[in-house]
């Protein structure tokens, strides 16, 4: 890799080095998985201190562009998955968009007697049923996110019994249970990964993720599912258009 550093320049030198590097992955030279020179042969390069090397990998692994396997050097990453939050979508369908190959696996599917904040949450009329589902989801088979789902069980009943592997629950509630879903608030949070998530996602103990949290109402406006979701901060990014 052909780099030109500046060192008169009032552009500090770590970012000169990143700019360099994120061009050439963003231009396709450096392709996903490529490893990248060693902070060593950087150094030696280019003449330039450690440090600065450094500075300039951690603010290219921040971006997610690139990642450090211990021992064994620094690579391209696969690109991050860029989610517009303006549509209400499903996975299956977000998947299936992208050209990727959607999964799910699903962990529990019961019926369990609702908290007081998930009966307020979905103003359950019967307060002694909500129907639970934990999935891990699944693109191209590598693990994404891990969704924990309350429905409504008098409006979702039909749901019981379905086989969910690999389905999508919006297809299960359109056809199923004659639901129409016709919008959705969902906040983001930034969150640490809990043990048993990081062991499904296959990400380290306590790794950053996207927290979600989402209402989703029927065309009636009634609430019909909650969703508390853990989603892989090193494999998606959220994408808003804004307009005046
Ligand atoms: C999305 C939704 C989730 C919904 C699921 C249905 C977020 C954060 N979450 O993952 O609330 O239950 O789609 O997907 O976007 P499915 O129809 O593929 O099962």
């Amino acid at each position: 890799m052909n780099m030109n550093i500046d060192k008169n320049s009032a552009i500090p030198v770590y970012y000169q080095i990143r700019e360099q590097i994120k061009e050439n992955i963003l231009k396709g030279i450096l392709q996903t998985n490529d490893t990248l020179p060693s902070e060593r042969e950087l150094c030696e390069q280019l003449k330039i201190s450690r440090m600065t090397v450094k500075q300039a990998m951690d603010s290219l692994m921040n971006e997610g562009l690139v990642s450090k396997k211990k021992g064994v050097g620094t690579f391209v990453s696969v690109p991050k998955i860029a989610q517009p939050l303006t549509k209400l979508t499903s996975f299956t369908d977000d998947m299936l968009r992208r050209g990727m190959k959607p999964g799910s696996r699903t962990i529990t599917l019961s019926v369990e007697k609702p908290s007081e904040d998930i009966i307020n949450t979905l103003q359950l009329i019967n307060k002694d049923k909500v129907i639970y589902v934990k999935r891990l989801r699944l693109a191209d088979g590598e693990p994404m996110a891990v969704e924990t789902t309350y429905l409504s069980y008098d409006i979702c009943y039909p749901l019981i019994g379905e086989q969910l592997d690999n389905q999508s629950l919006y297809n299960i509630l359109r056809e199923k249970c004659n639901v129409t879903l016709s919008s959705a608030t969902q906040t983001i949070e930034v969150s640490t990964c809990n043990s048993d998530n990081c062991k499904l996602l296959e990400i380290h103990a306590n790794s950053p993720i996207f927290f979600i949290k989402r209402i989703t109402f029927d065309n009636n406006n009634n609430p019909v599912e909650y969703v508390e979701s853990a989603y892989r901060s090193d494999r998606y990014k959220f994408e808003i258009e804004l307009n005046i």
